[in-house]
């Protein structure tokens, strides 16, 4: 069905208010992830107020959807997305990175919602693949969908796990490429290049789709045709900017890993207001 006028509204204010939540989580901690949190901030908003089948209350649902964070780091953003849901107060949302919190600085069981640790980058293709092969044996149509950086992809075990996914023909699989073209030093293109990628994802077998990953439109359509598409694992490779929404983050490589200043954060707030 294709999604309406209001609906997009609805998913981009939404997104708006992800967005503030990170920043002001991330300047609370004085630490974390912004660059990437922000530019994958459209496409997890559209995955949890739009697509995923699954109950904030019972986190554990057996016949719920998966999701998967391979880029741990962008936990800012999975813990903001999953307080709007329901899943705990927001209120945790300002105690991120202190010790004894329920929010580390990367995603582990402790957070209700979050079912599979990550941070280590390359591994999360090959846990969403298991995933997806004891759901078929279980005879569940739940999906999975895992997201992943650009600049993680450059890892083998990534490949290992497309290979295998096409072999399987594991049609439950959806892989979110945050293809935001920065790294922690610098361009993809410079340290590693990934060109042509569609070509190769199709070579390994899978039903690659190319979109612009803040458009809410291209996002939820892209959803929808992976969810529809048989007998092949489906890749939606998002164009993004890294730290999406405030002008002075775009494109920036410093704010890969750095939090704003109090001053930097009330002018990125303004920005998102
Ligand atoms: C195996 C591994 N090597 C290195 C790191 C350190 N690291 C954290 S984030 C990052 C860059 C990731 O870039 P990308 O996947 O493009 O993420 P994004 O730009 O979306 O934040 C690196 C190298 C890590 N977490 N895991």
């Amino acid at each position: 069905m294709k999604p309406t006028q209001e609906e997009i509204k609805n998913l981009e204010d939404k997104a708006k208010r992800i967005r503030r939540l990170i920043i002001q989580m991330i300047a609370k901690a004085g630490s974390g992830h912004p660059g990437g949190s922000l530019s994958s901030t459209d496409l997890i908003t559209a995955l949890y107020f739009s697509v995923l089948k699954h109950d904030p209350k019972n986190p554990l649902w057996p016949e719920r959807d998966r999701f998967h964070m391979s880029k741990g780091h962008c936990c800012p953003l999975w813990y903001a997305v999953l307080a709007e849901r329901g899943y705990f107060p927001e209120s945790e949302l300002l105690t991120l990175r202190q010790l004894g919190s329920i929010l580390q600085g990367h995603p582990d069981r402790r957070t209700p919602g979050v079912e599979s640790a990550s941070g280590s980058l390359g591994q999360g293709l090959s846990v969403a693949l298991g995933m997806s092969l004891a759901l078929r044996m279980d005879k569940k149509d739940s999906r999975v969908y895992v997201l992943m950086g650009d600049g993680e992809i450059q890892e083998g075990n990534i490949w290992e796990a497309a290979m295998a996914a096409a072999h399987y023909k594991c049609d439950n699989l959806c892989a979110i490429l945050d293809y935001n073209g920065f790294q922690i030093d610098g361009k993809t293109c410079s340290v590693m290049n990934l060109e042509p990628l569609k070509d190769k994802w199709r070579a390994f077998g899978w039903h690659a789709i190319e979109i612009n990953g803040h458009d809410m439109k291209e996002i939820l359509c892209a959803y929808a045709e992976a969810k529809e598409k048989k007998s092949s694992p489906t890749i939606i490779i998002a164009h993004t900017v890294k730290g999406k929404g405030v002008s002075f983050m775009e494109n920036v490589c410093d704010f890969h890993g750095r939090a704003p200043t109090k001053e930097e954060a009330e002018q990125a707030l303004k920005e998102l207001a």
